[in-house]
């Protein structure tokens, strides 16, 4: 260990991360610690180590440079949220949402687990920093992993390296992260948040969502925790800036949950017809909220990479995507075709003869199963992003004009729906709902109430965190609108009603008519929709009856919503806010009003 020339090359002035280090390596006794640089030369050497190693297997490099695939054990592709755990001292920090485990308990079994666990291999020792590294909004964390995988998609989706190490300094502030590969067995996976020591433990999983500790263990479950104690948001959102034909920027900030096309948005082709607009992507997944001197919320992306999902990316429901994979990307239990490249379900290209499925197999067309595993993933650096905003780096982040919050729903809730004001907002994001998808382990497209899509990533109390977004209403003296949307509504034969993808910019286009006070929308008793007259629909190709239909907002759909929200907040109990509760009983009460209206709304 101590005879590894590297880890005298990056000495850290901290004297508490190199004591934690040491601790940490005298409990899983690796064979070799190696401190992560970041440099283009070290990602070289471990590239060829994964390679050699056969974590990674190269793909076509001359129609892919520095392209490579990556199988996971089959029973290790996406996140358990059921072994996901909140580790506060009480149960109630943690709420009704959260799994439990008390602090003394998890570190105890963990300890256990980890005990000798890194012999004959391999410990990284990965410092990044989450933000531009200029923000003082800026975290600085440290991952300690057996796995280069993990190392390696670290160092595409954080900023990786020396730098961290000189942001942070001498100082011990940093999120302490161990992650043991173990024997990837489901019986010892266990995902561990400590808040108050700023410290996770993940164990027996590679899967990035359980593995990269930057992503929803840092920047989202510890991060909530820290942004609560400092008036802060830690979201699970993308953040776009969308131009208008005068240069007109209007940024805004999207909460849906895990597969259902942040990223698409954040990077959507305007349709034809919208001559002069732009589409400038700050993040895919996560955001952190501040409010700003000019008292309104300013958005950084603290990510630097994008952990996306393949199947569904094509030409038309992600050109800059499929741009951007052109190069530089993991793919992770992809298809790949014979002659070493990718393949997923709905690329849009027929799968050629010979394709190799998901777990290295030859897929048979007919056999019923999916080549690409449905939860299969490209990590891929940000810079790759032809249309990423010149913004991103931003230290005081971006200017937040509106937070959207989007759901899978086939039925009830409209194309968009304006709140009335930000605690009526902060109601629409509290109750939404969404059909579940293969994010995580479970059943696919089952309703369930998913929070400001943080129902697994919240690291407290829902009810608490709740009132920490009322309280952040008050102290913002300019809040952004909140809209609540839905791309995915059916019509009677199950078919979408909205073309959604790149036709979402129209919709988007009216929210930012909204907020500059060009559109006067239409009320109603659950919120404000477009008039169709307000909507730019030109050279799109939908029967007005379709769009009225996506619209529409029926009273009895919407009575069994607003009583499916009451079920949902009973399971919140005591540290549900009043006014929550007071706003949905006001909803009800002029839904019941409204019944003799033409629209029943
Ligand atoms: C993700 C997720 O990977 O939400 O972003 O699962
Ligand atoms: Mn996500």
């Amino acid at each position: 260990m101590g005879d590894d020339p590297s880890a005298i090359a990056i000495p850290t002035r901290s004297a508490g991360l190199r004591r934690w280090v040491d601790e940490c390596v005298t409990l899983t006794c690796p064979d070799r610690v190696v401190w992560c640089d970041g440099s283009p030369a070290e990602r070289k050497r471990m590239l060829a180590e994964a390679v050699a190693a056969g974590v990674l297997i190269p793909l076509n490099h001359t129609k892919r440079p520095g392209c490579y695939l990556h199988r996971s054990n089959p029973n290790d592709v996406a996140r358990t949220e059921n072994l996901t755990m909140v580790c506060t001292p009480t149960r109630e920090e943690a709420g009704p949402t959260n799994n439990w485990l008390a602090p003394d308990e998890a570190y105890a079994k963990l300890r256990g687990w980890f005990g000798g666990s890194m012999r004959g291999r391999t410990m990284y020792v990965v410092p990044y920093i989450m933000g531009p590294p200029d923000s003082p909004f800026s975290k600085v964390g440290i991952e300690l992993t057996d796995s280069i995988y993990v190392a390696l998609s670290m160092g595409t989706m954080t900023r990786m390296g020396r730098a961290a190490l000189d942001l942070l300094g001498d100082s011990d502030n940093f999120n302490r992260g161990l992650h043991g590969t173990l024997d990837v067995n489901p019986e010892r996976r266990l995902i561990c948040h400590f808040p108050q020591d700023n410290t996770i433990w993940s164990a027996g999983s590679g899967y990035g969502g359980n593995a990269l500790l930057s992503k929803k263990c840092f920047a989202l479950r510890i991060a909530s925790w820290m942004a609560r104690e400092e008036q802060w948001l830690a979201e699970h959102m993308m953040i776009v800036g969308i131009e208008n034909p005068q240069g007109q920027t209007t940024y805004v900030a999207g909460a849906f949950p895990s597969a259902c096309g942040k990223t698409n948005l954040a990077m959507l082709t305007p349709p034809h017809s919208m001559k002069g607009w732009k589409v400038h992507t700050i993040g895919d997944d996560i955001a952190w909220l501040r409010i700003g001197p000019d008292g309104g919320l300013w958005a950084i992306n603290p990510e630097a990479g994008y952990f996306g999902v393949a199947p569904g990316t094509n030409q038309k429901s992600n050109h800059n995507a499929m741009k951007m994979l052109a190069r530089d990307t993991i793919f992770t239990n992809v298809a790949t075709t014979p002659d070493g490249d990718v393949w997923w379900e709905g690329i849009d290209e027929p799968p050629p003869e010979g394709l190799i499925d998901w777990q290295g197999r030859l897929w048979r067309p007919n056999s019923g199963e999916k080549a690409a595993h449905p939860n299969s993933r490209f990590t891929c650096p940000m810079r790759n992003n032809p249309v990423l905003s010149p913004h991103v780096d931003d230290p005081q982040g971006v200017p937040i004009s509106a937070i959207i919050f989007g759901g899978r729903r086939a039925a009830t809730v409209p194309l968009v729906l304006e709140s009335h004001d930000w605690t009526h907002g902060v109601l629409m994001g509290a109750t939404m709902g969404s059909e579940t998808t293969a994010a995580a382990v479970g059943q696919v497209g089952v309703l369930r109430r998913d929070p400001m899509a943080m129902l697994p990533f919240c690291g407290y109390n829902m009810g608490d965190y709740f009132a920490h977004w009322l309280r952040m209403g008050k102290l913002l003296h300019k809040p952004p609108k909140i809209f609540m949307v839905n791309w995915f509504r059916k019509d009677g034969d199950g078919r979408f009603l909205w073309p959604g993808y790149g036709e979402n910019l129209r919709i988007l286009r009216w929210m930012i008519d909204r907020i500059h006070g060009r559109a006067r929308g239409i009320d109603t008793s659950v919120g404000i929709v477009p008039n169709p007259s307000e909507l730019d629909l030109k050279s799109l190709d939908l029967p007005p009856d379709r769009l009225r239909e996506s619209l529409k907002i029926d009273r009895s759909e919407w009575k069994a919503e607003v009583a499916a929200a009451g079920d949902f907040f009973r399971k919140i109990g005591p540290t549900l806010p009043d006014p929550l509760e007071a706003t949905r009983h006001a909803i009800a009460a002029k839904l019941e009003a409204s019944a003799g209206r033409a629209d029943g709304a």
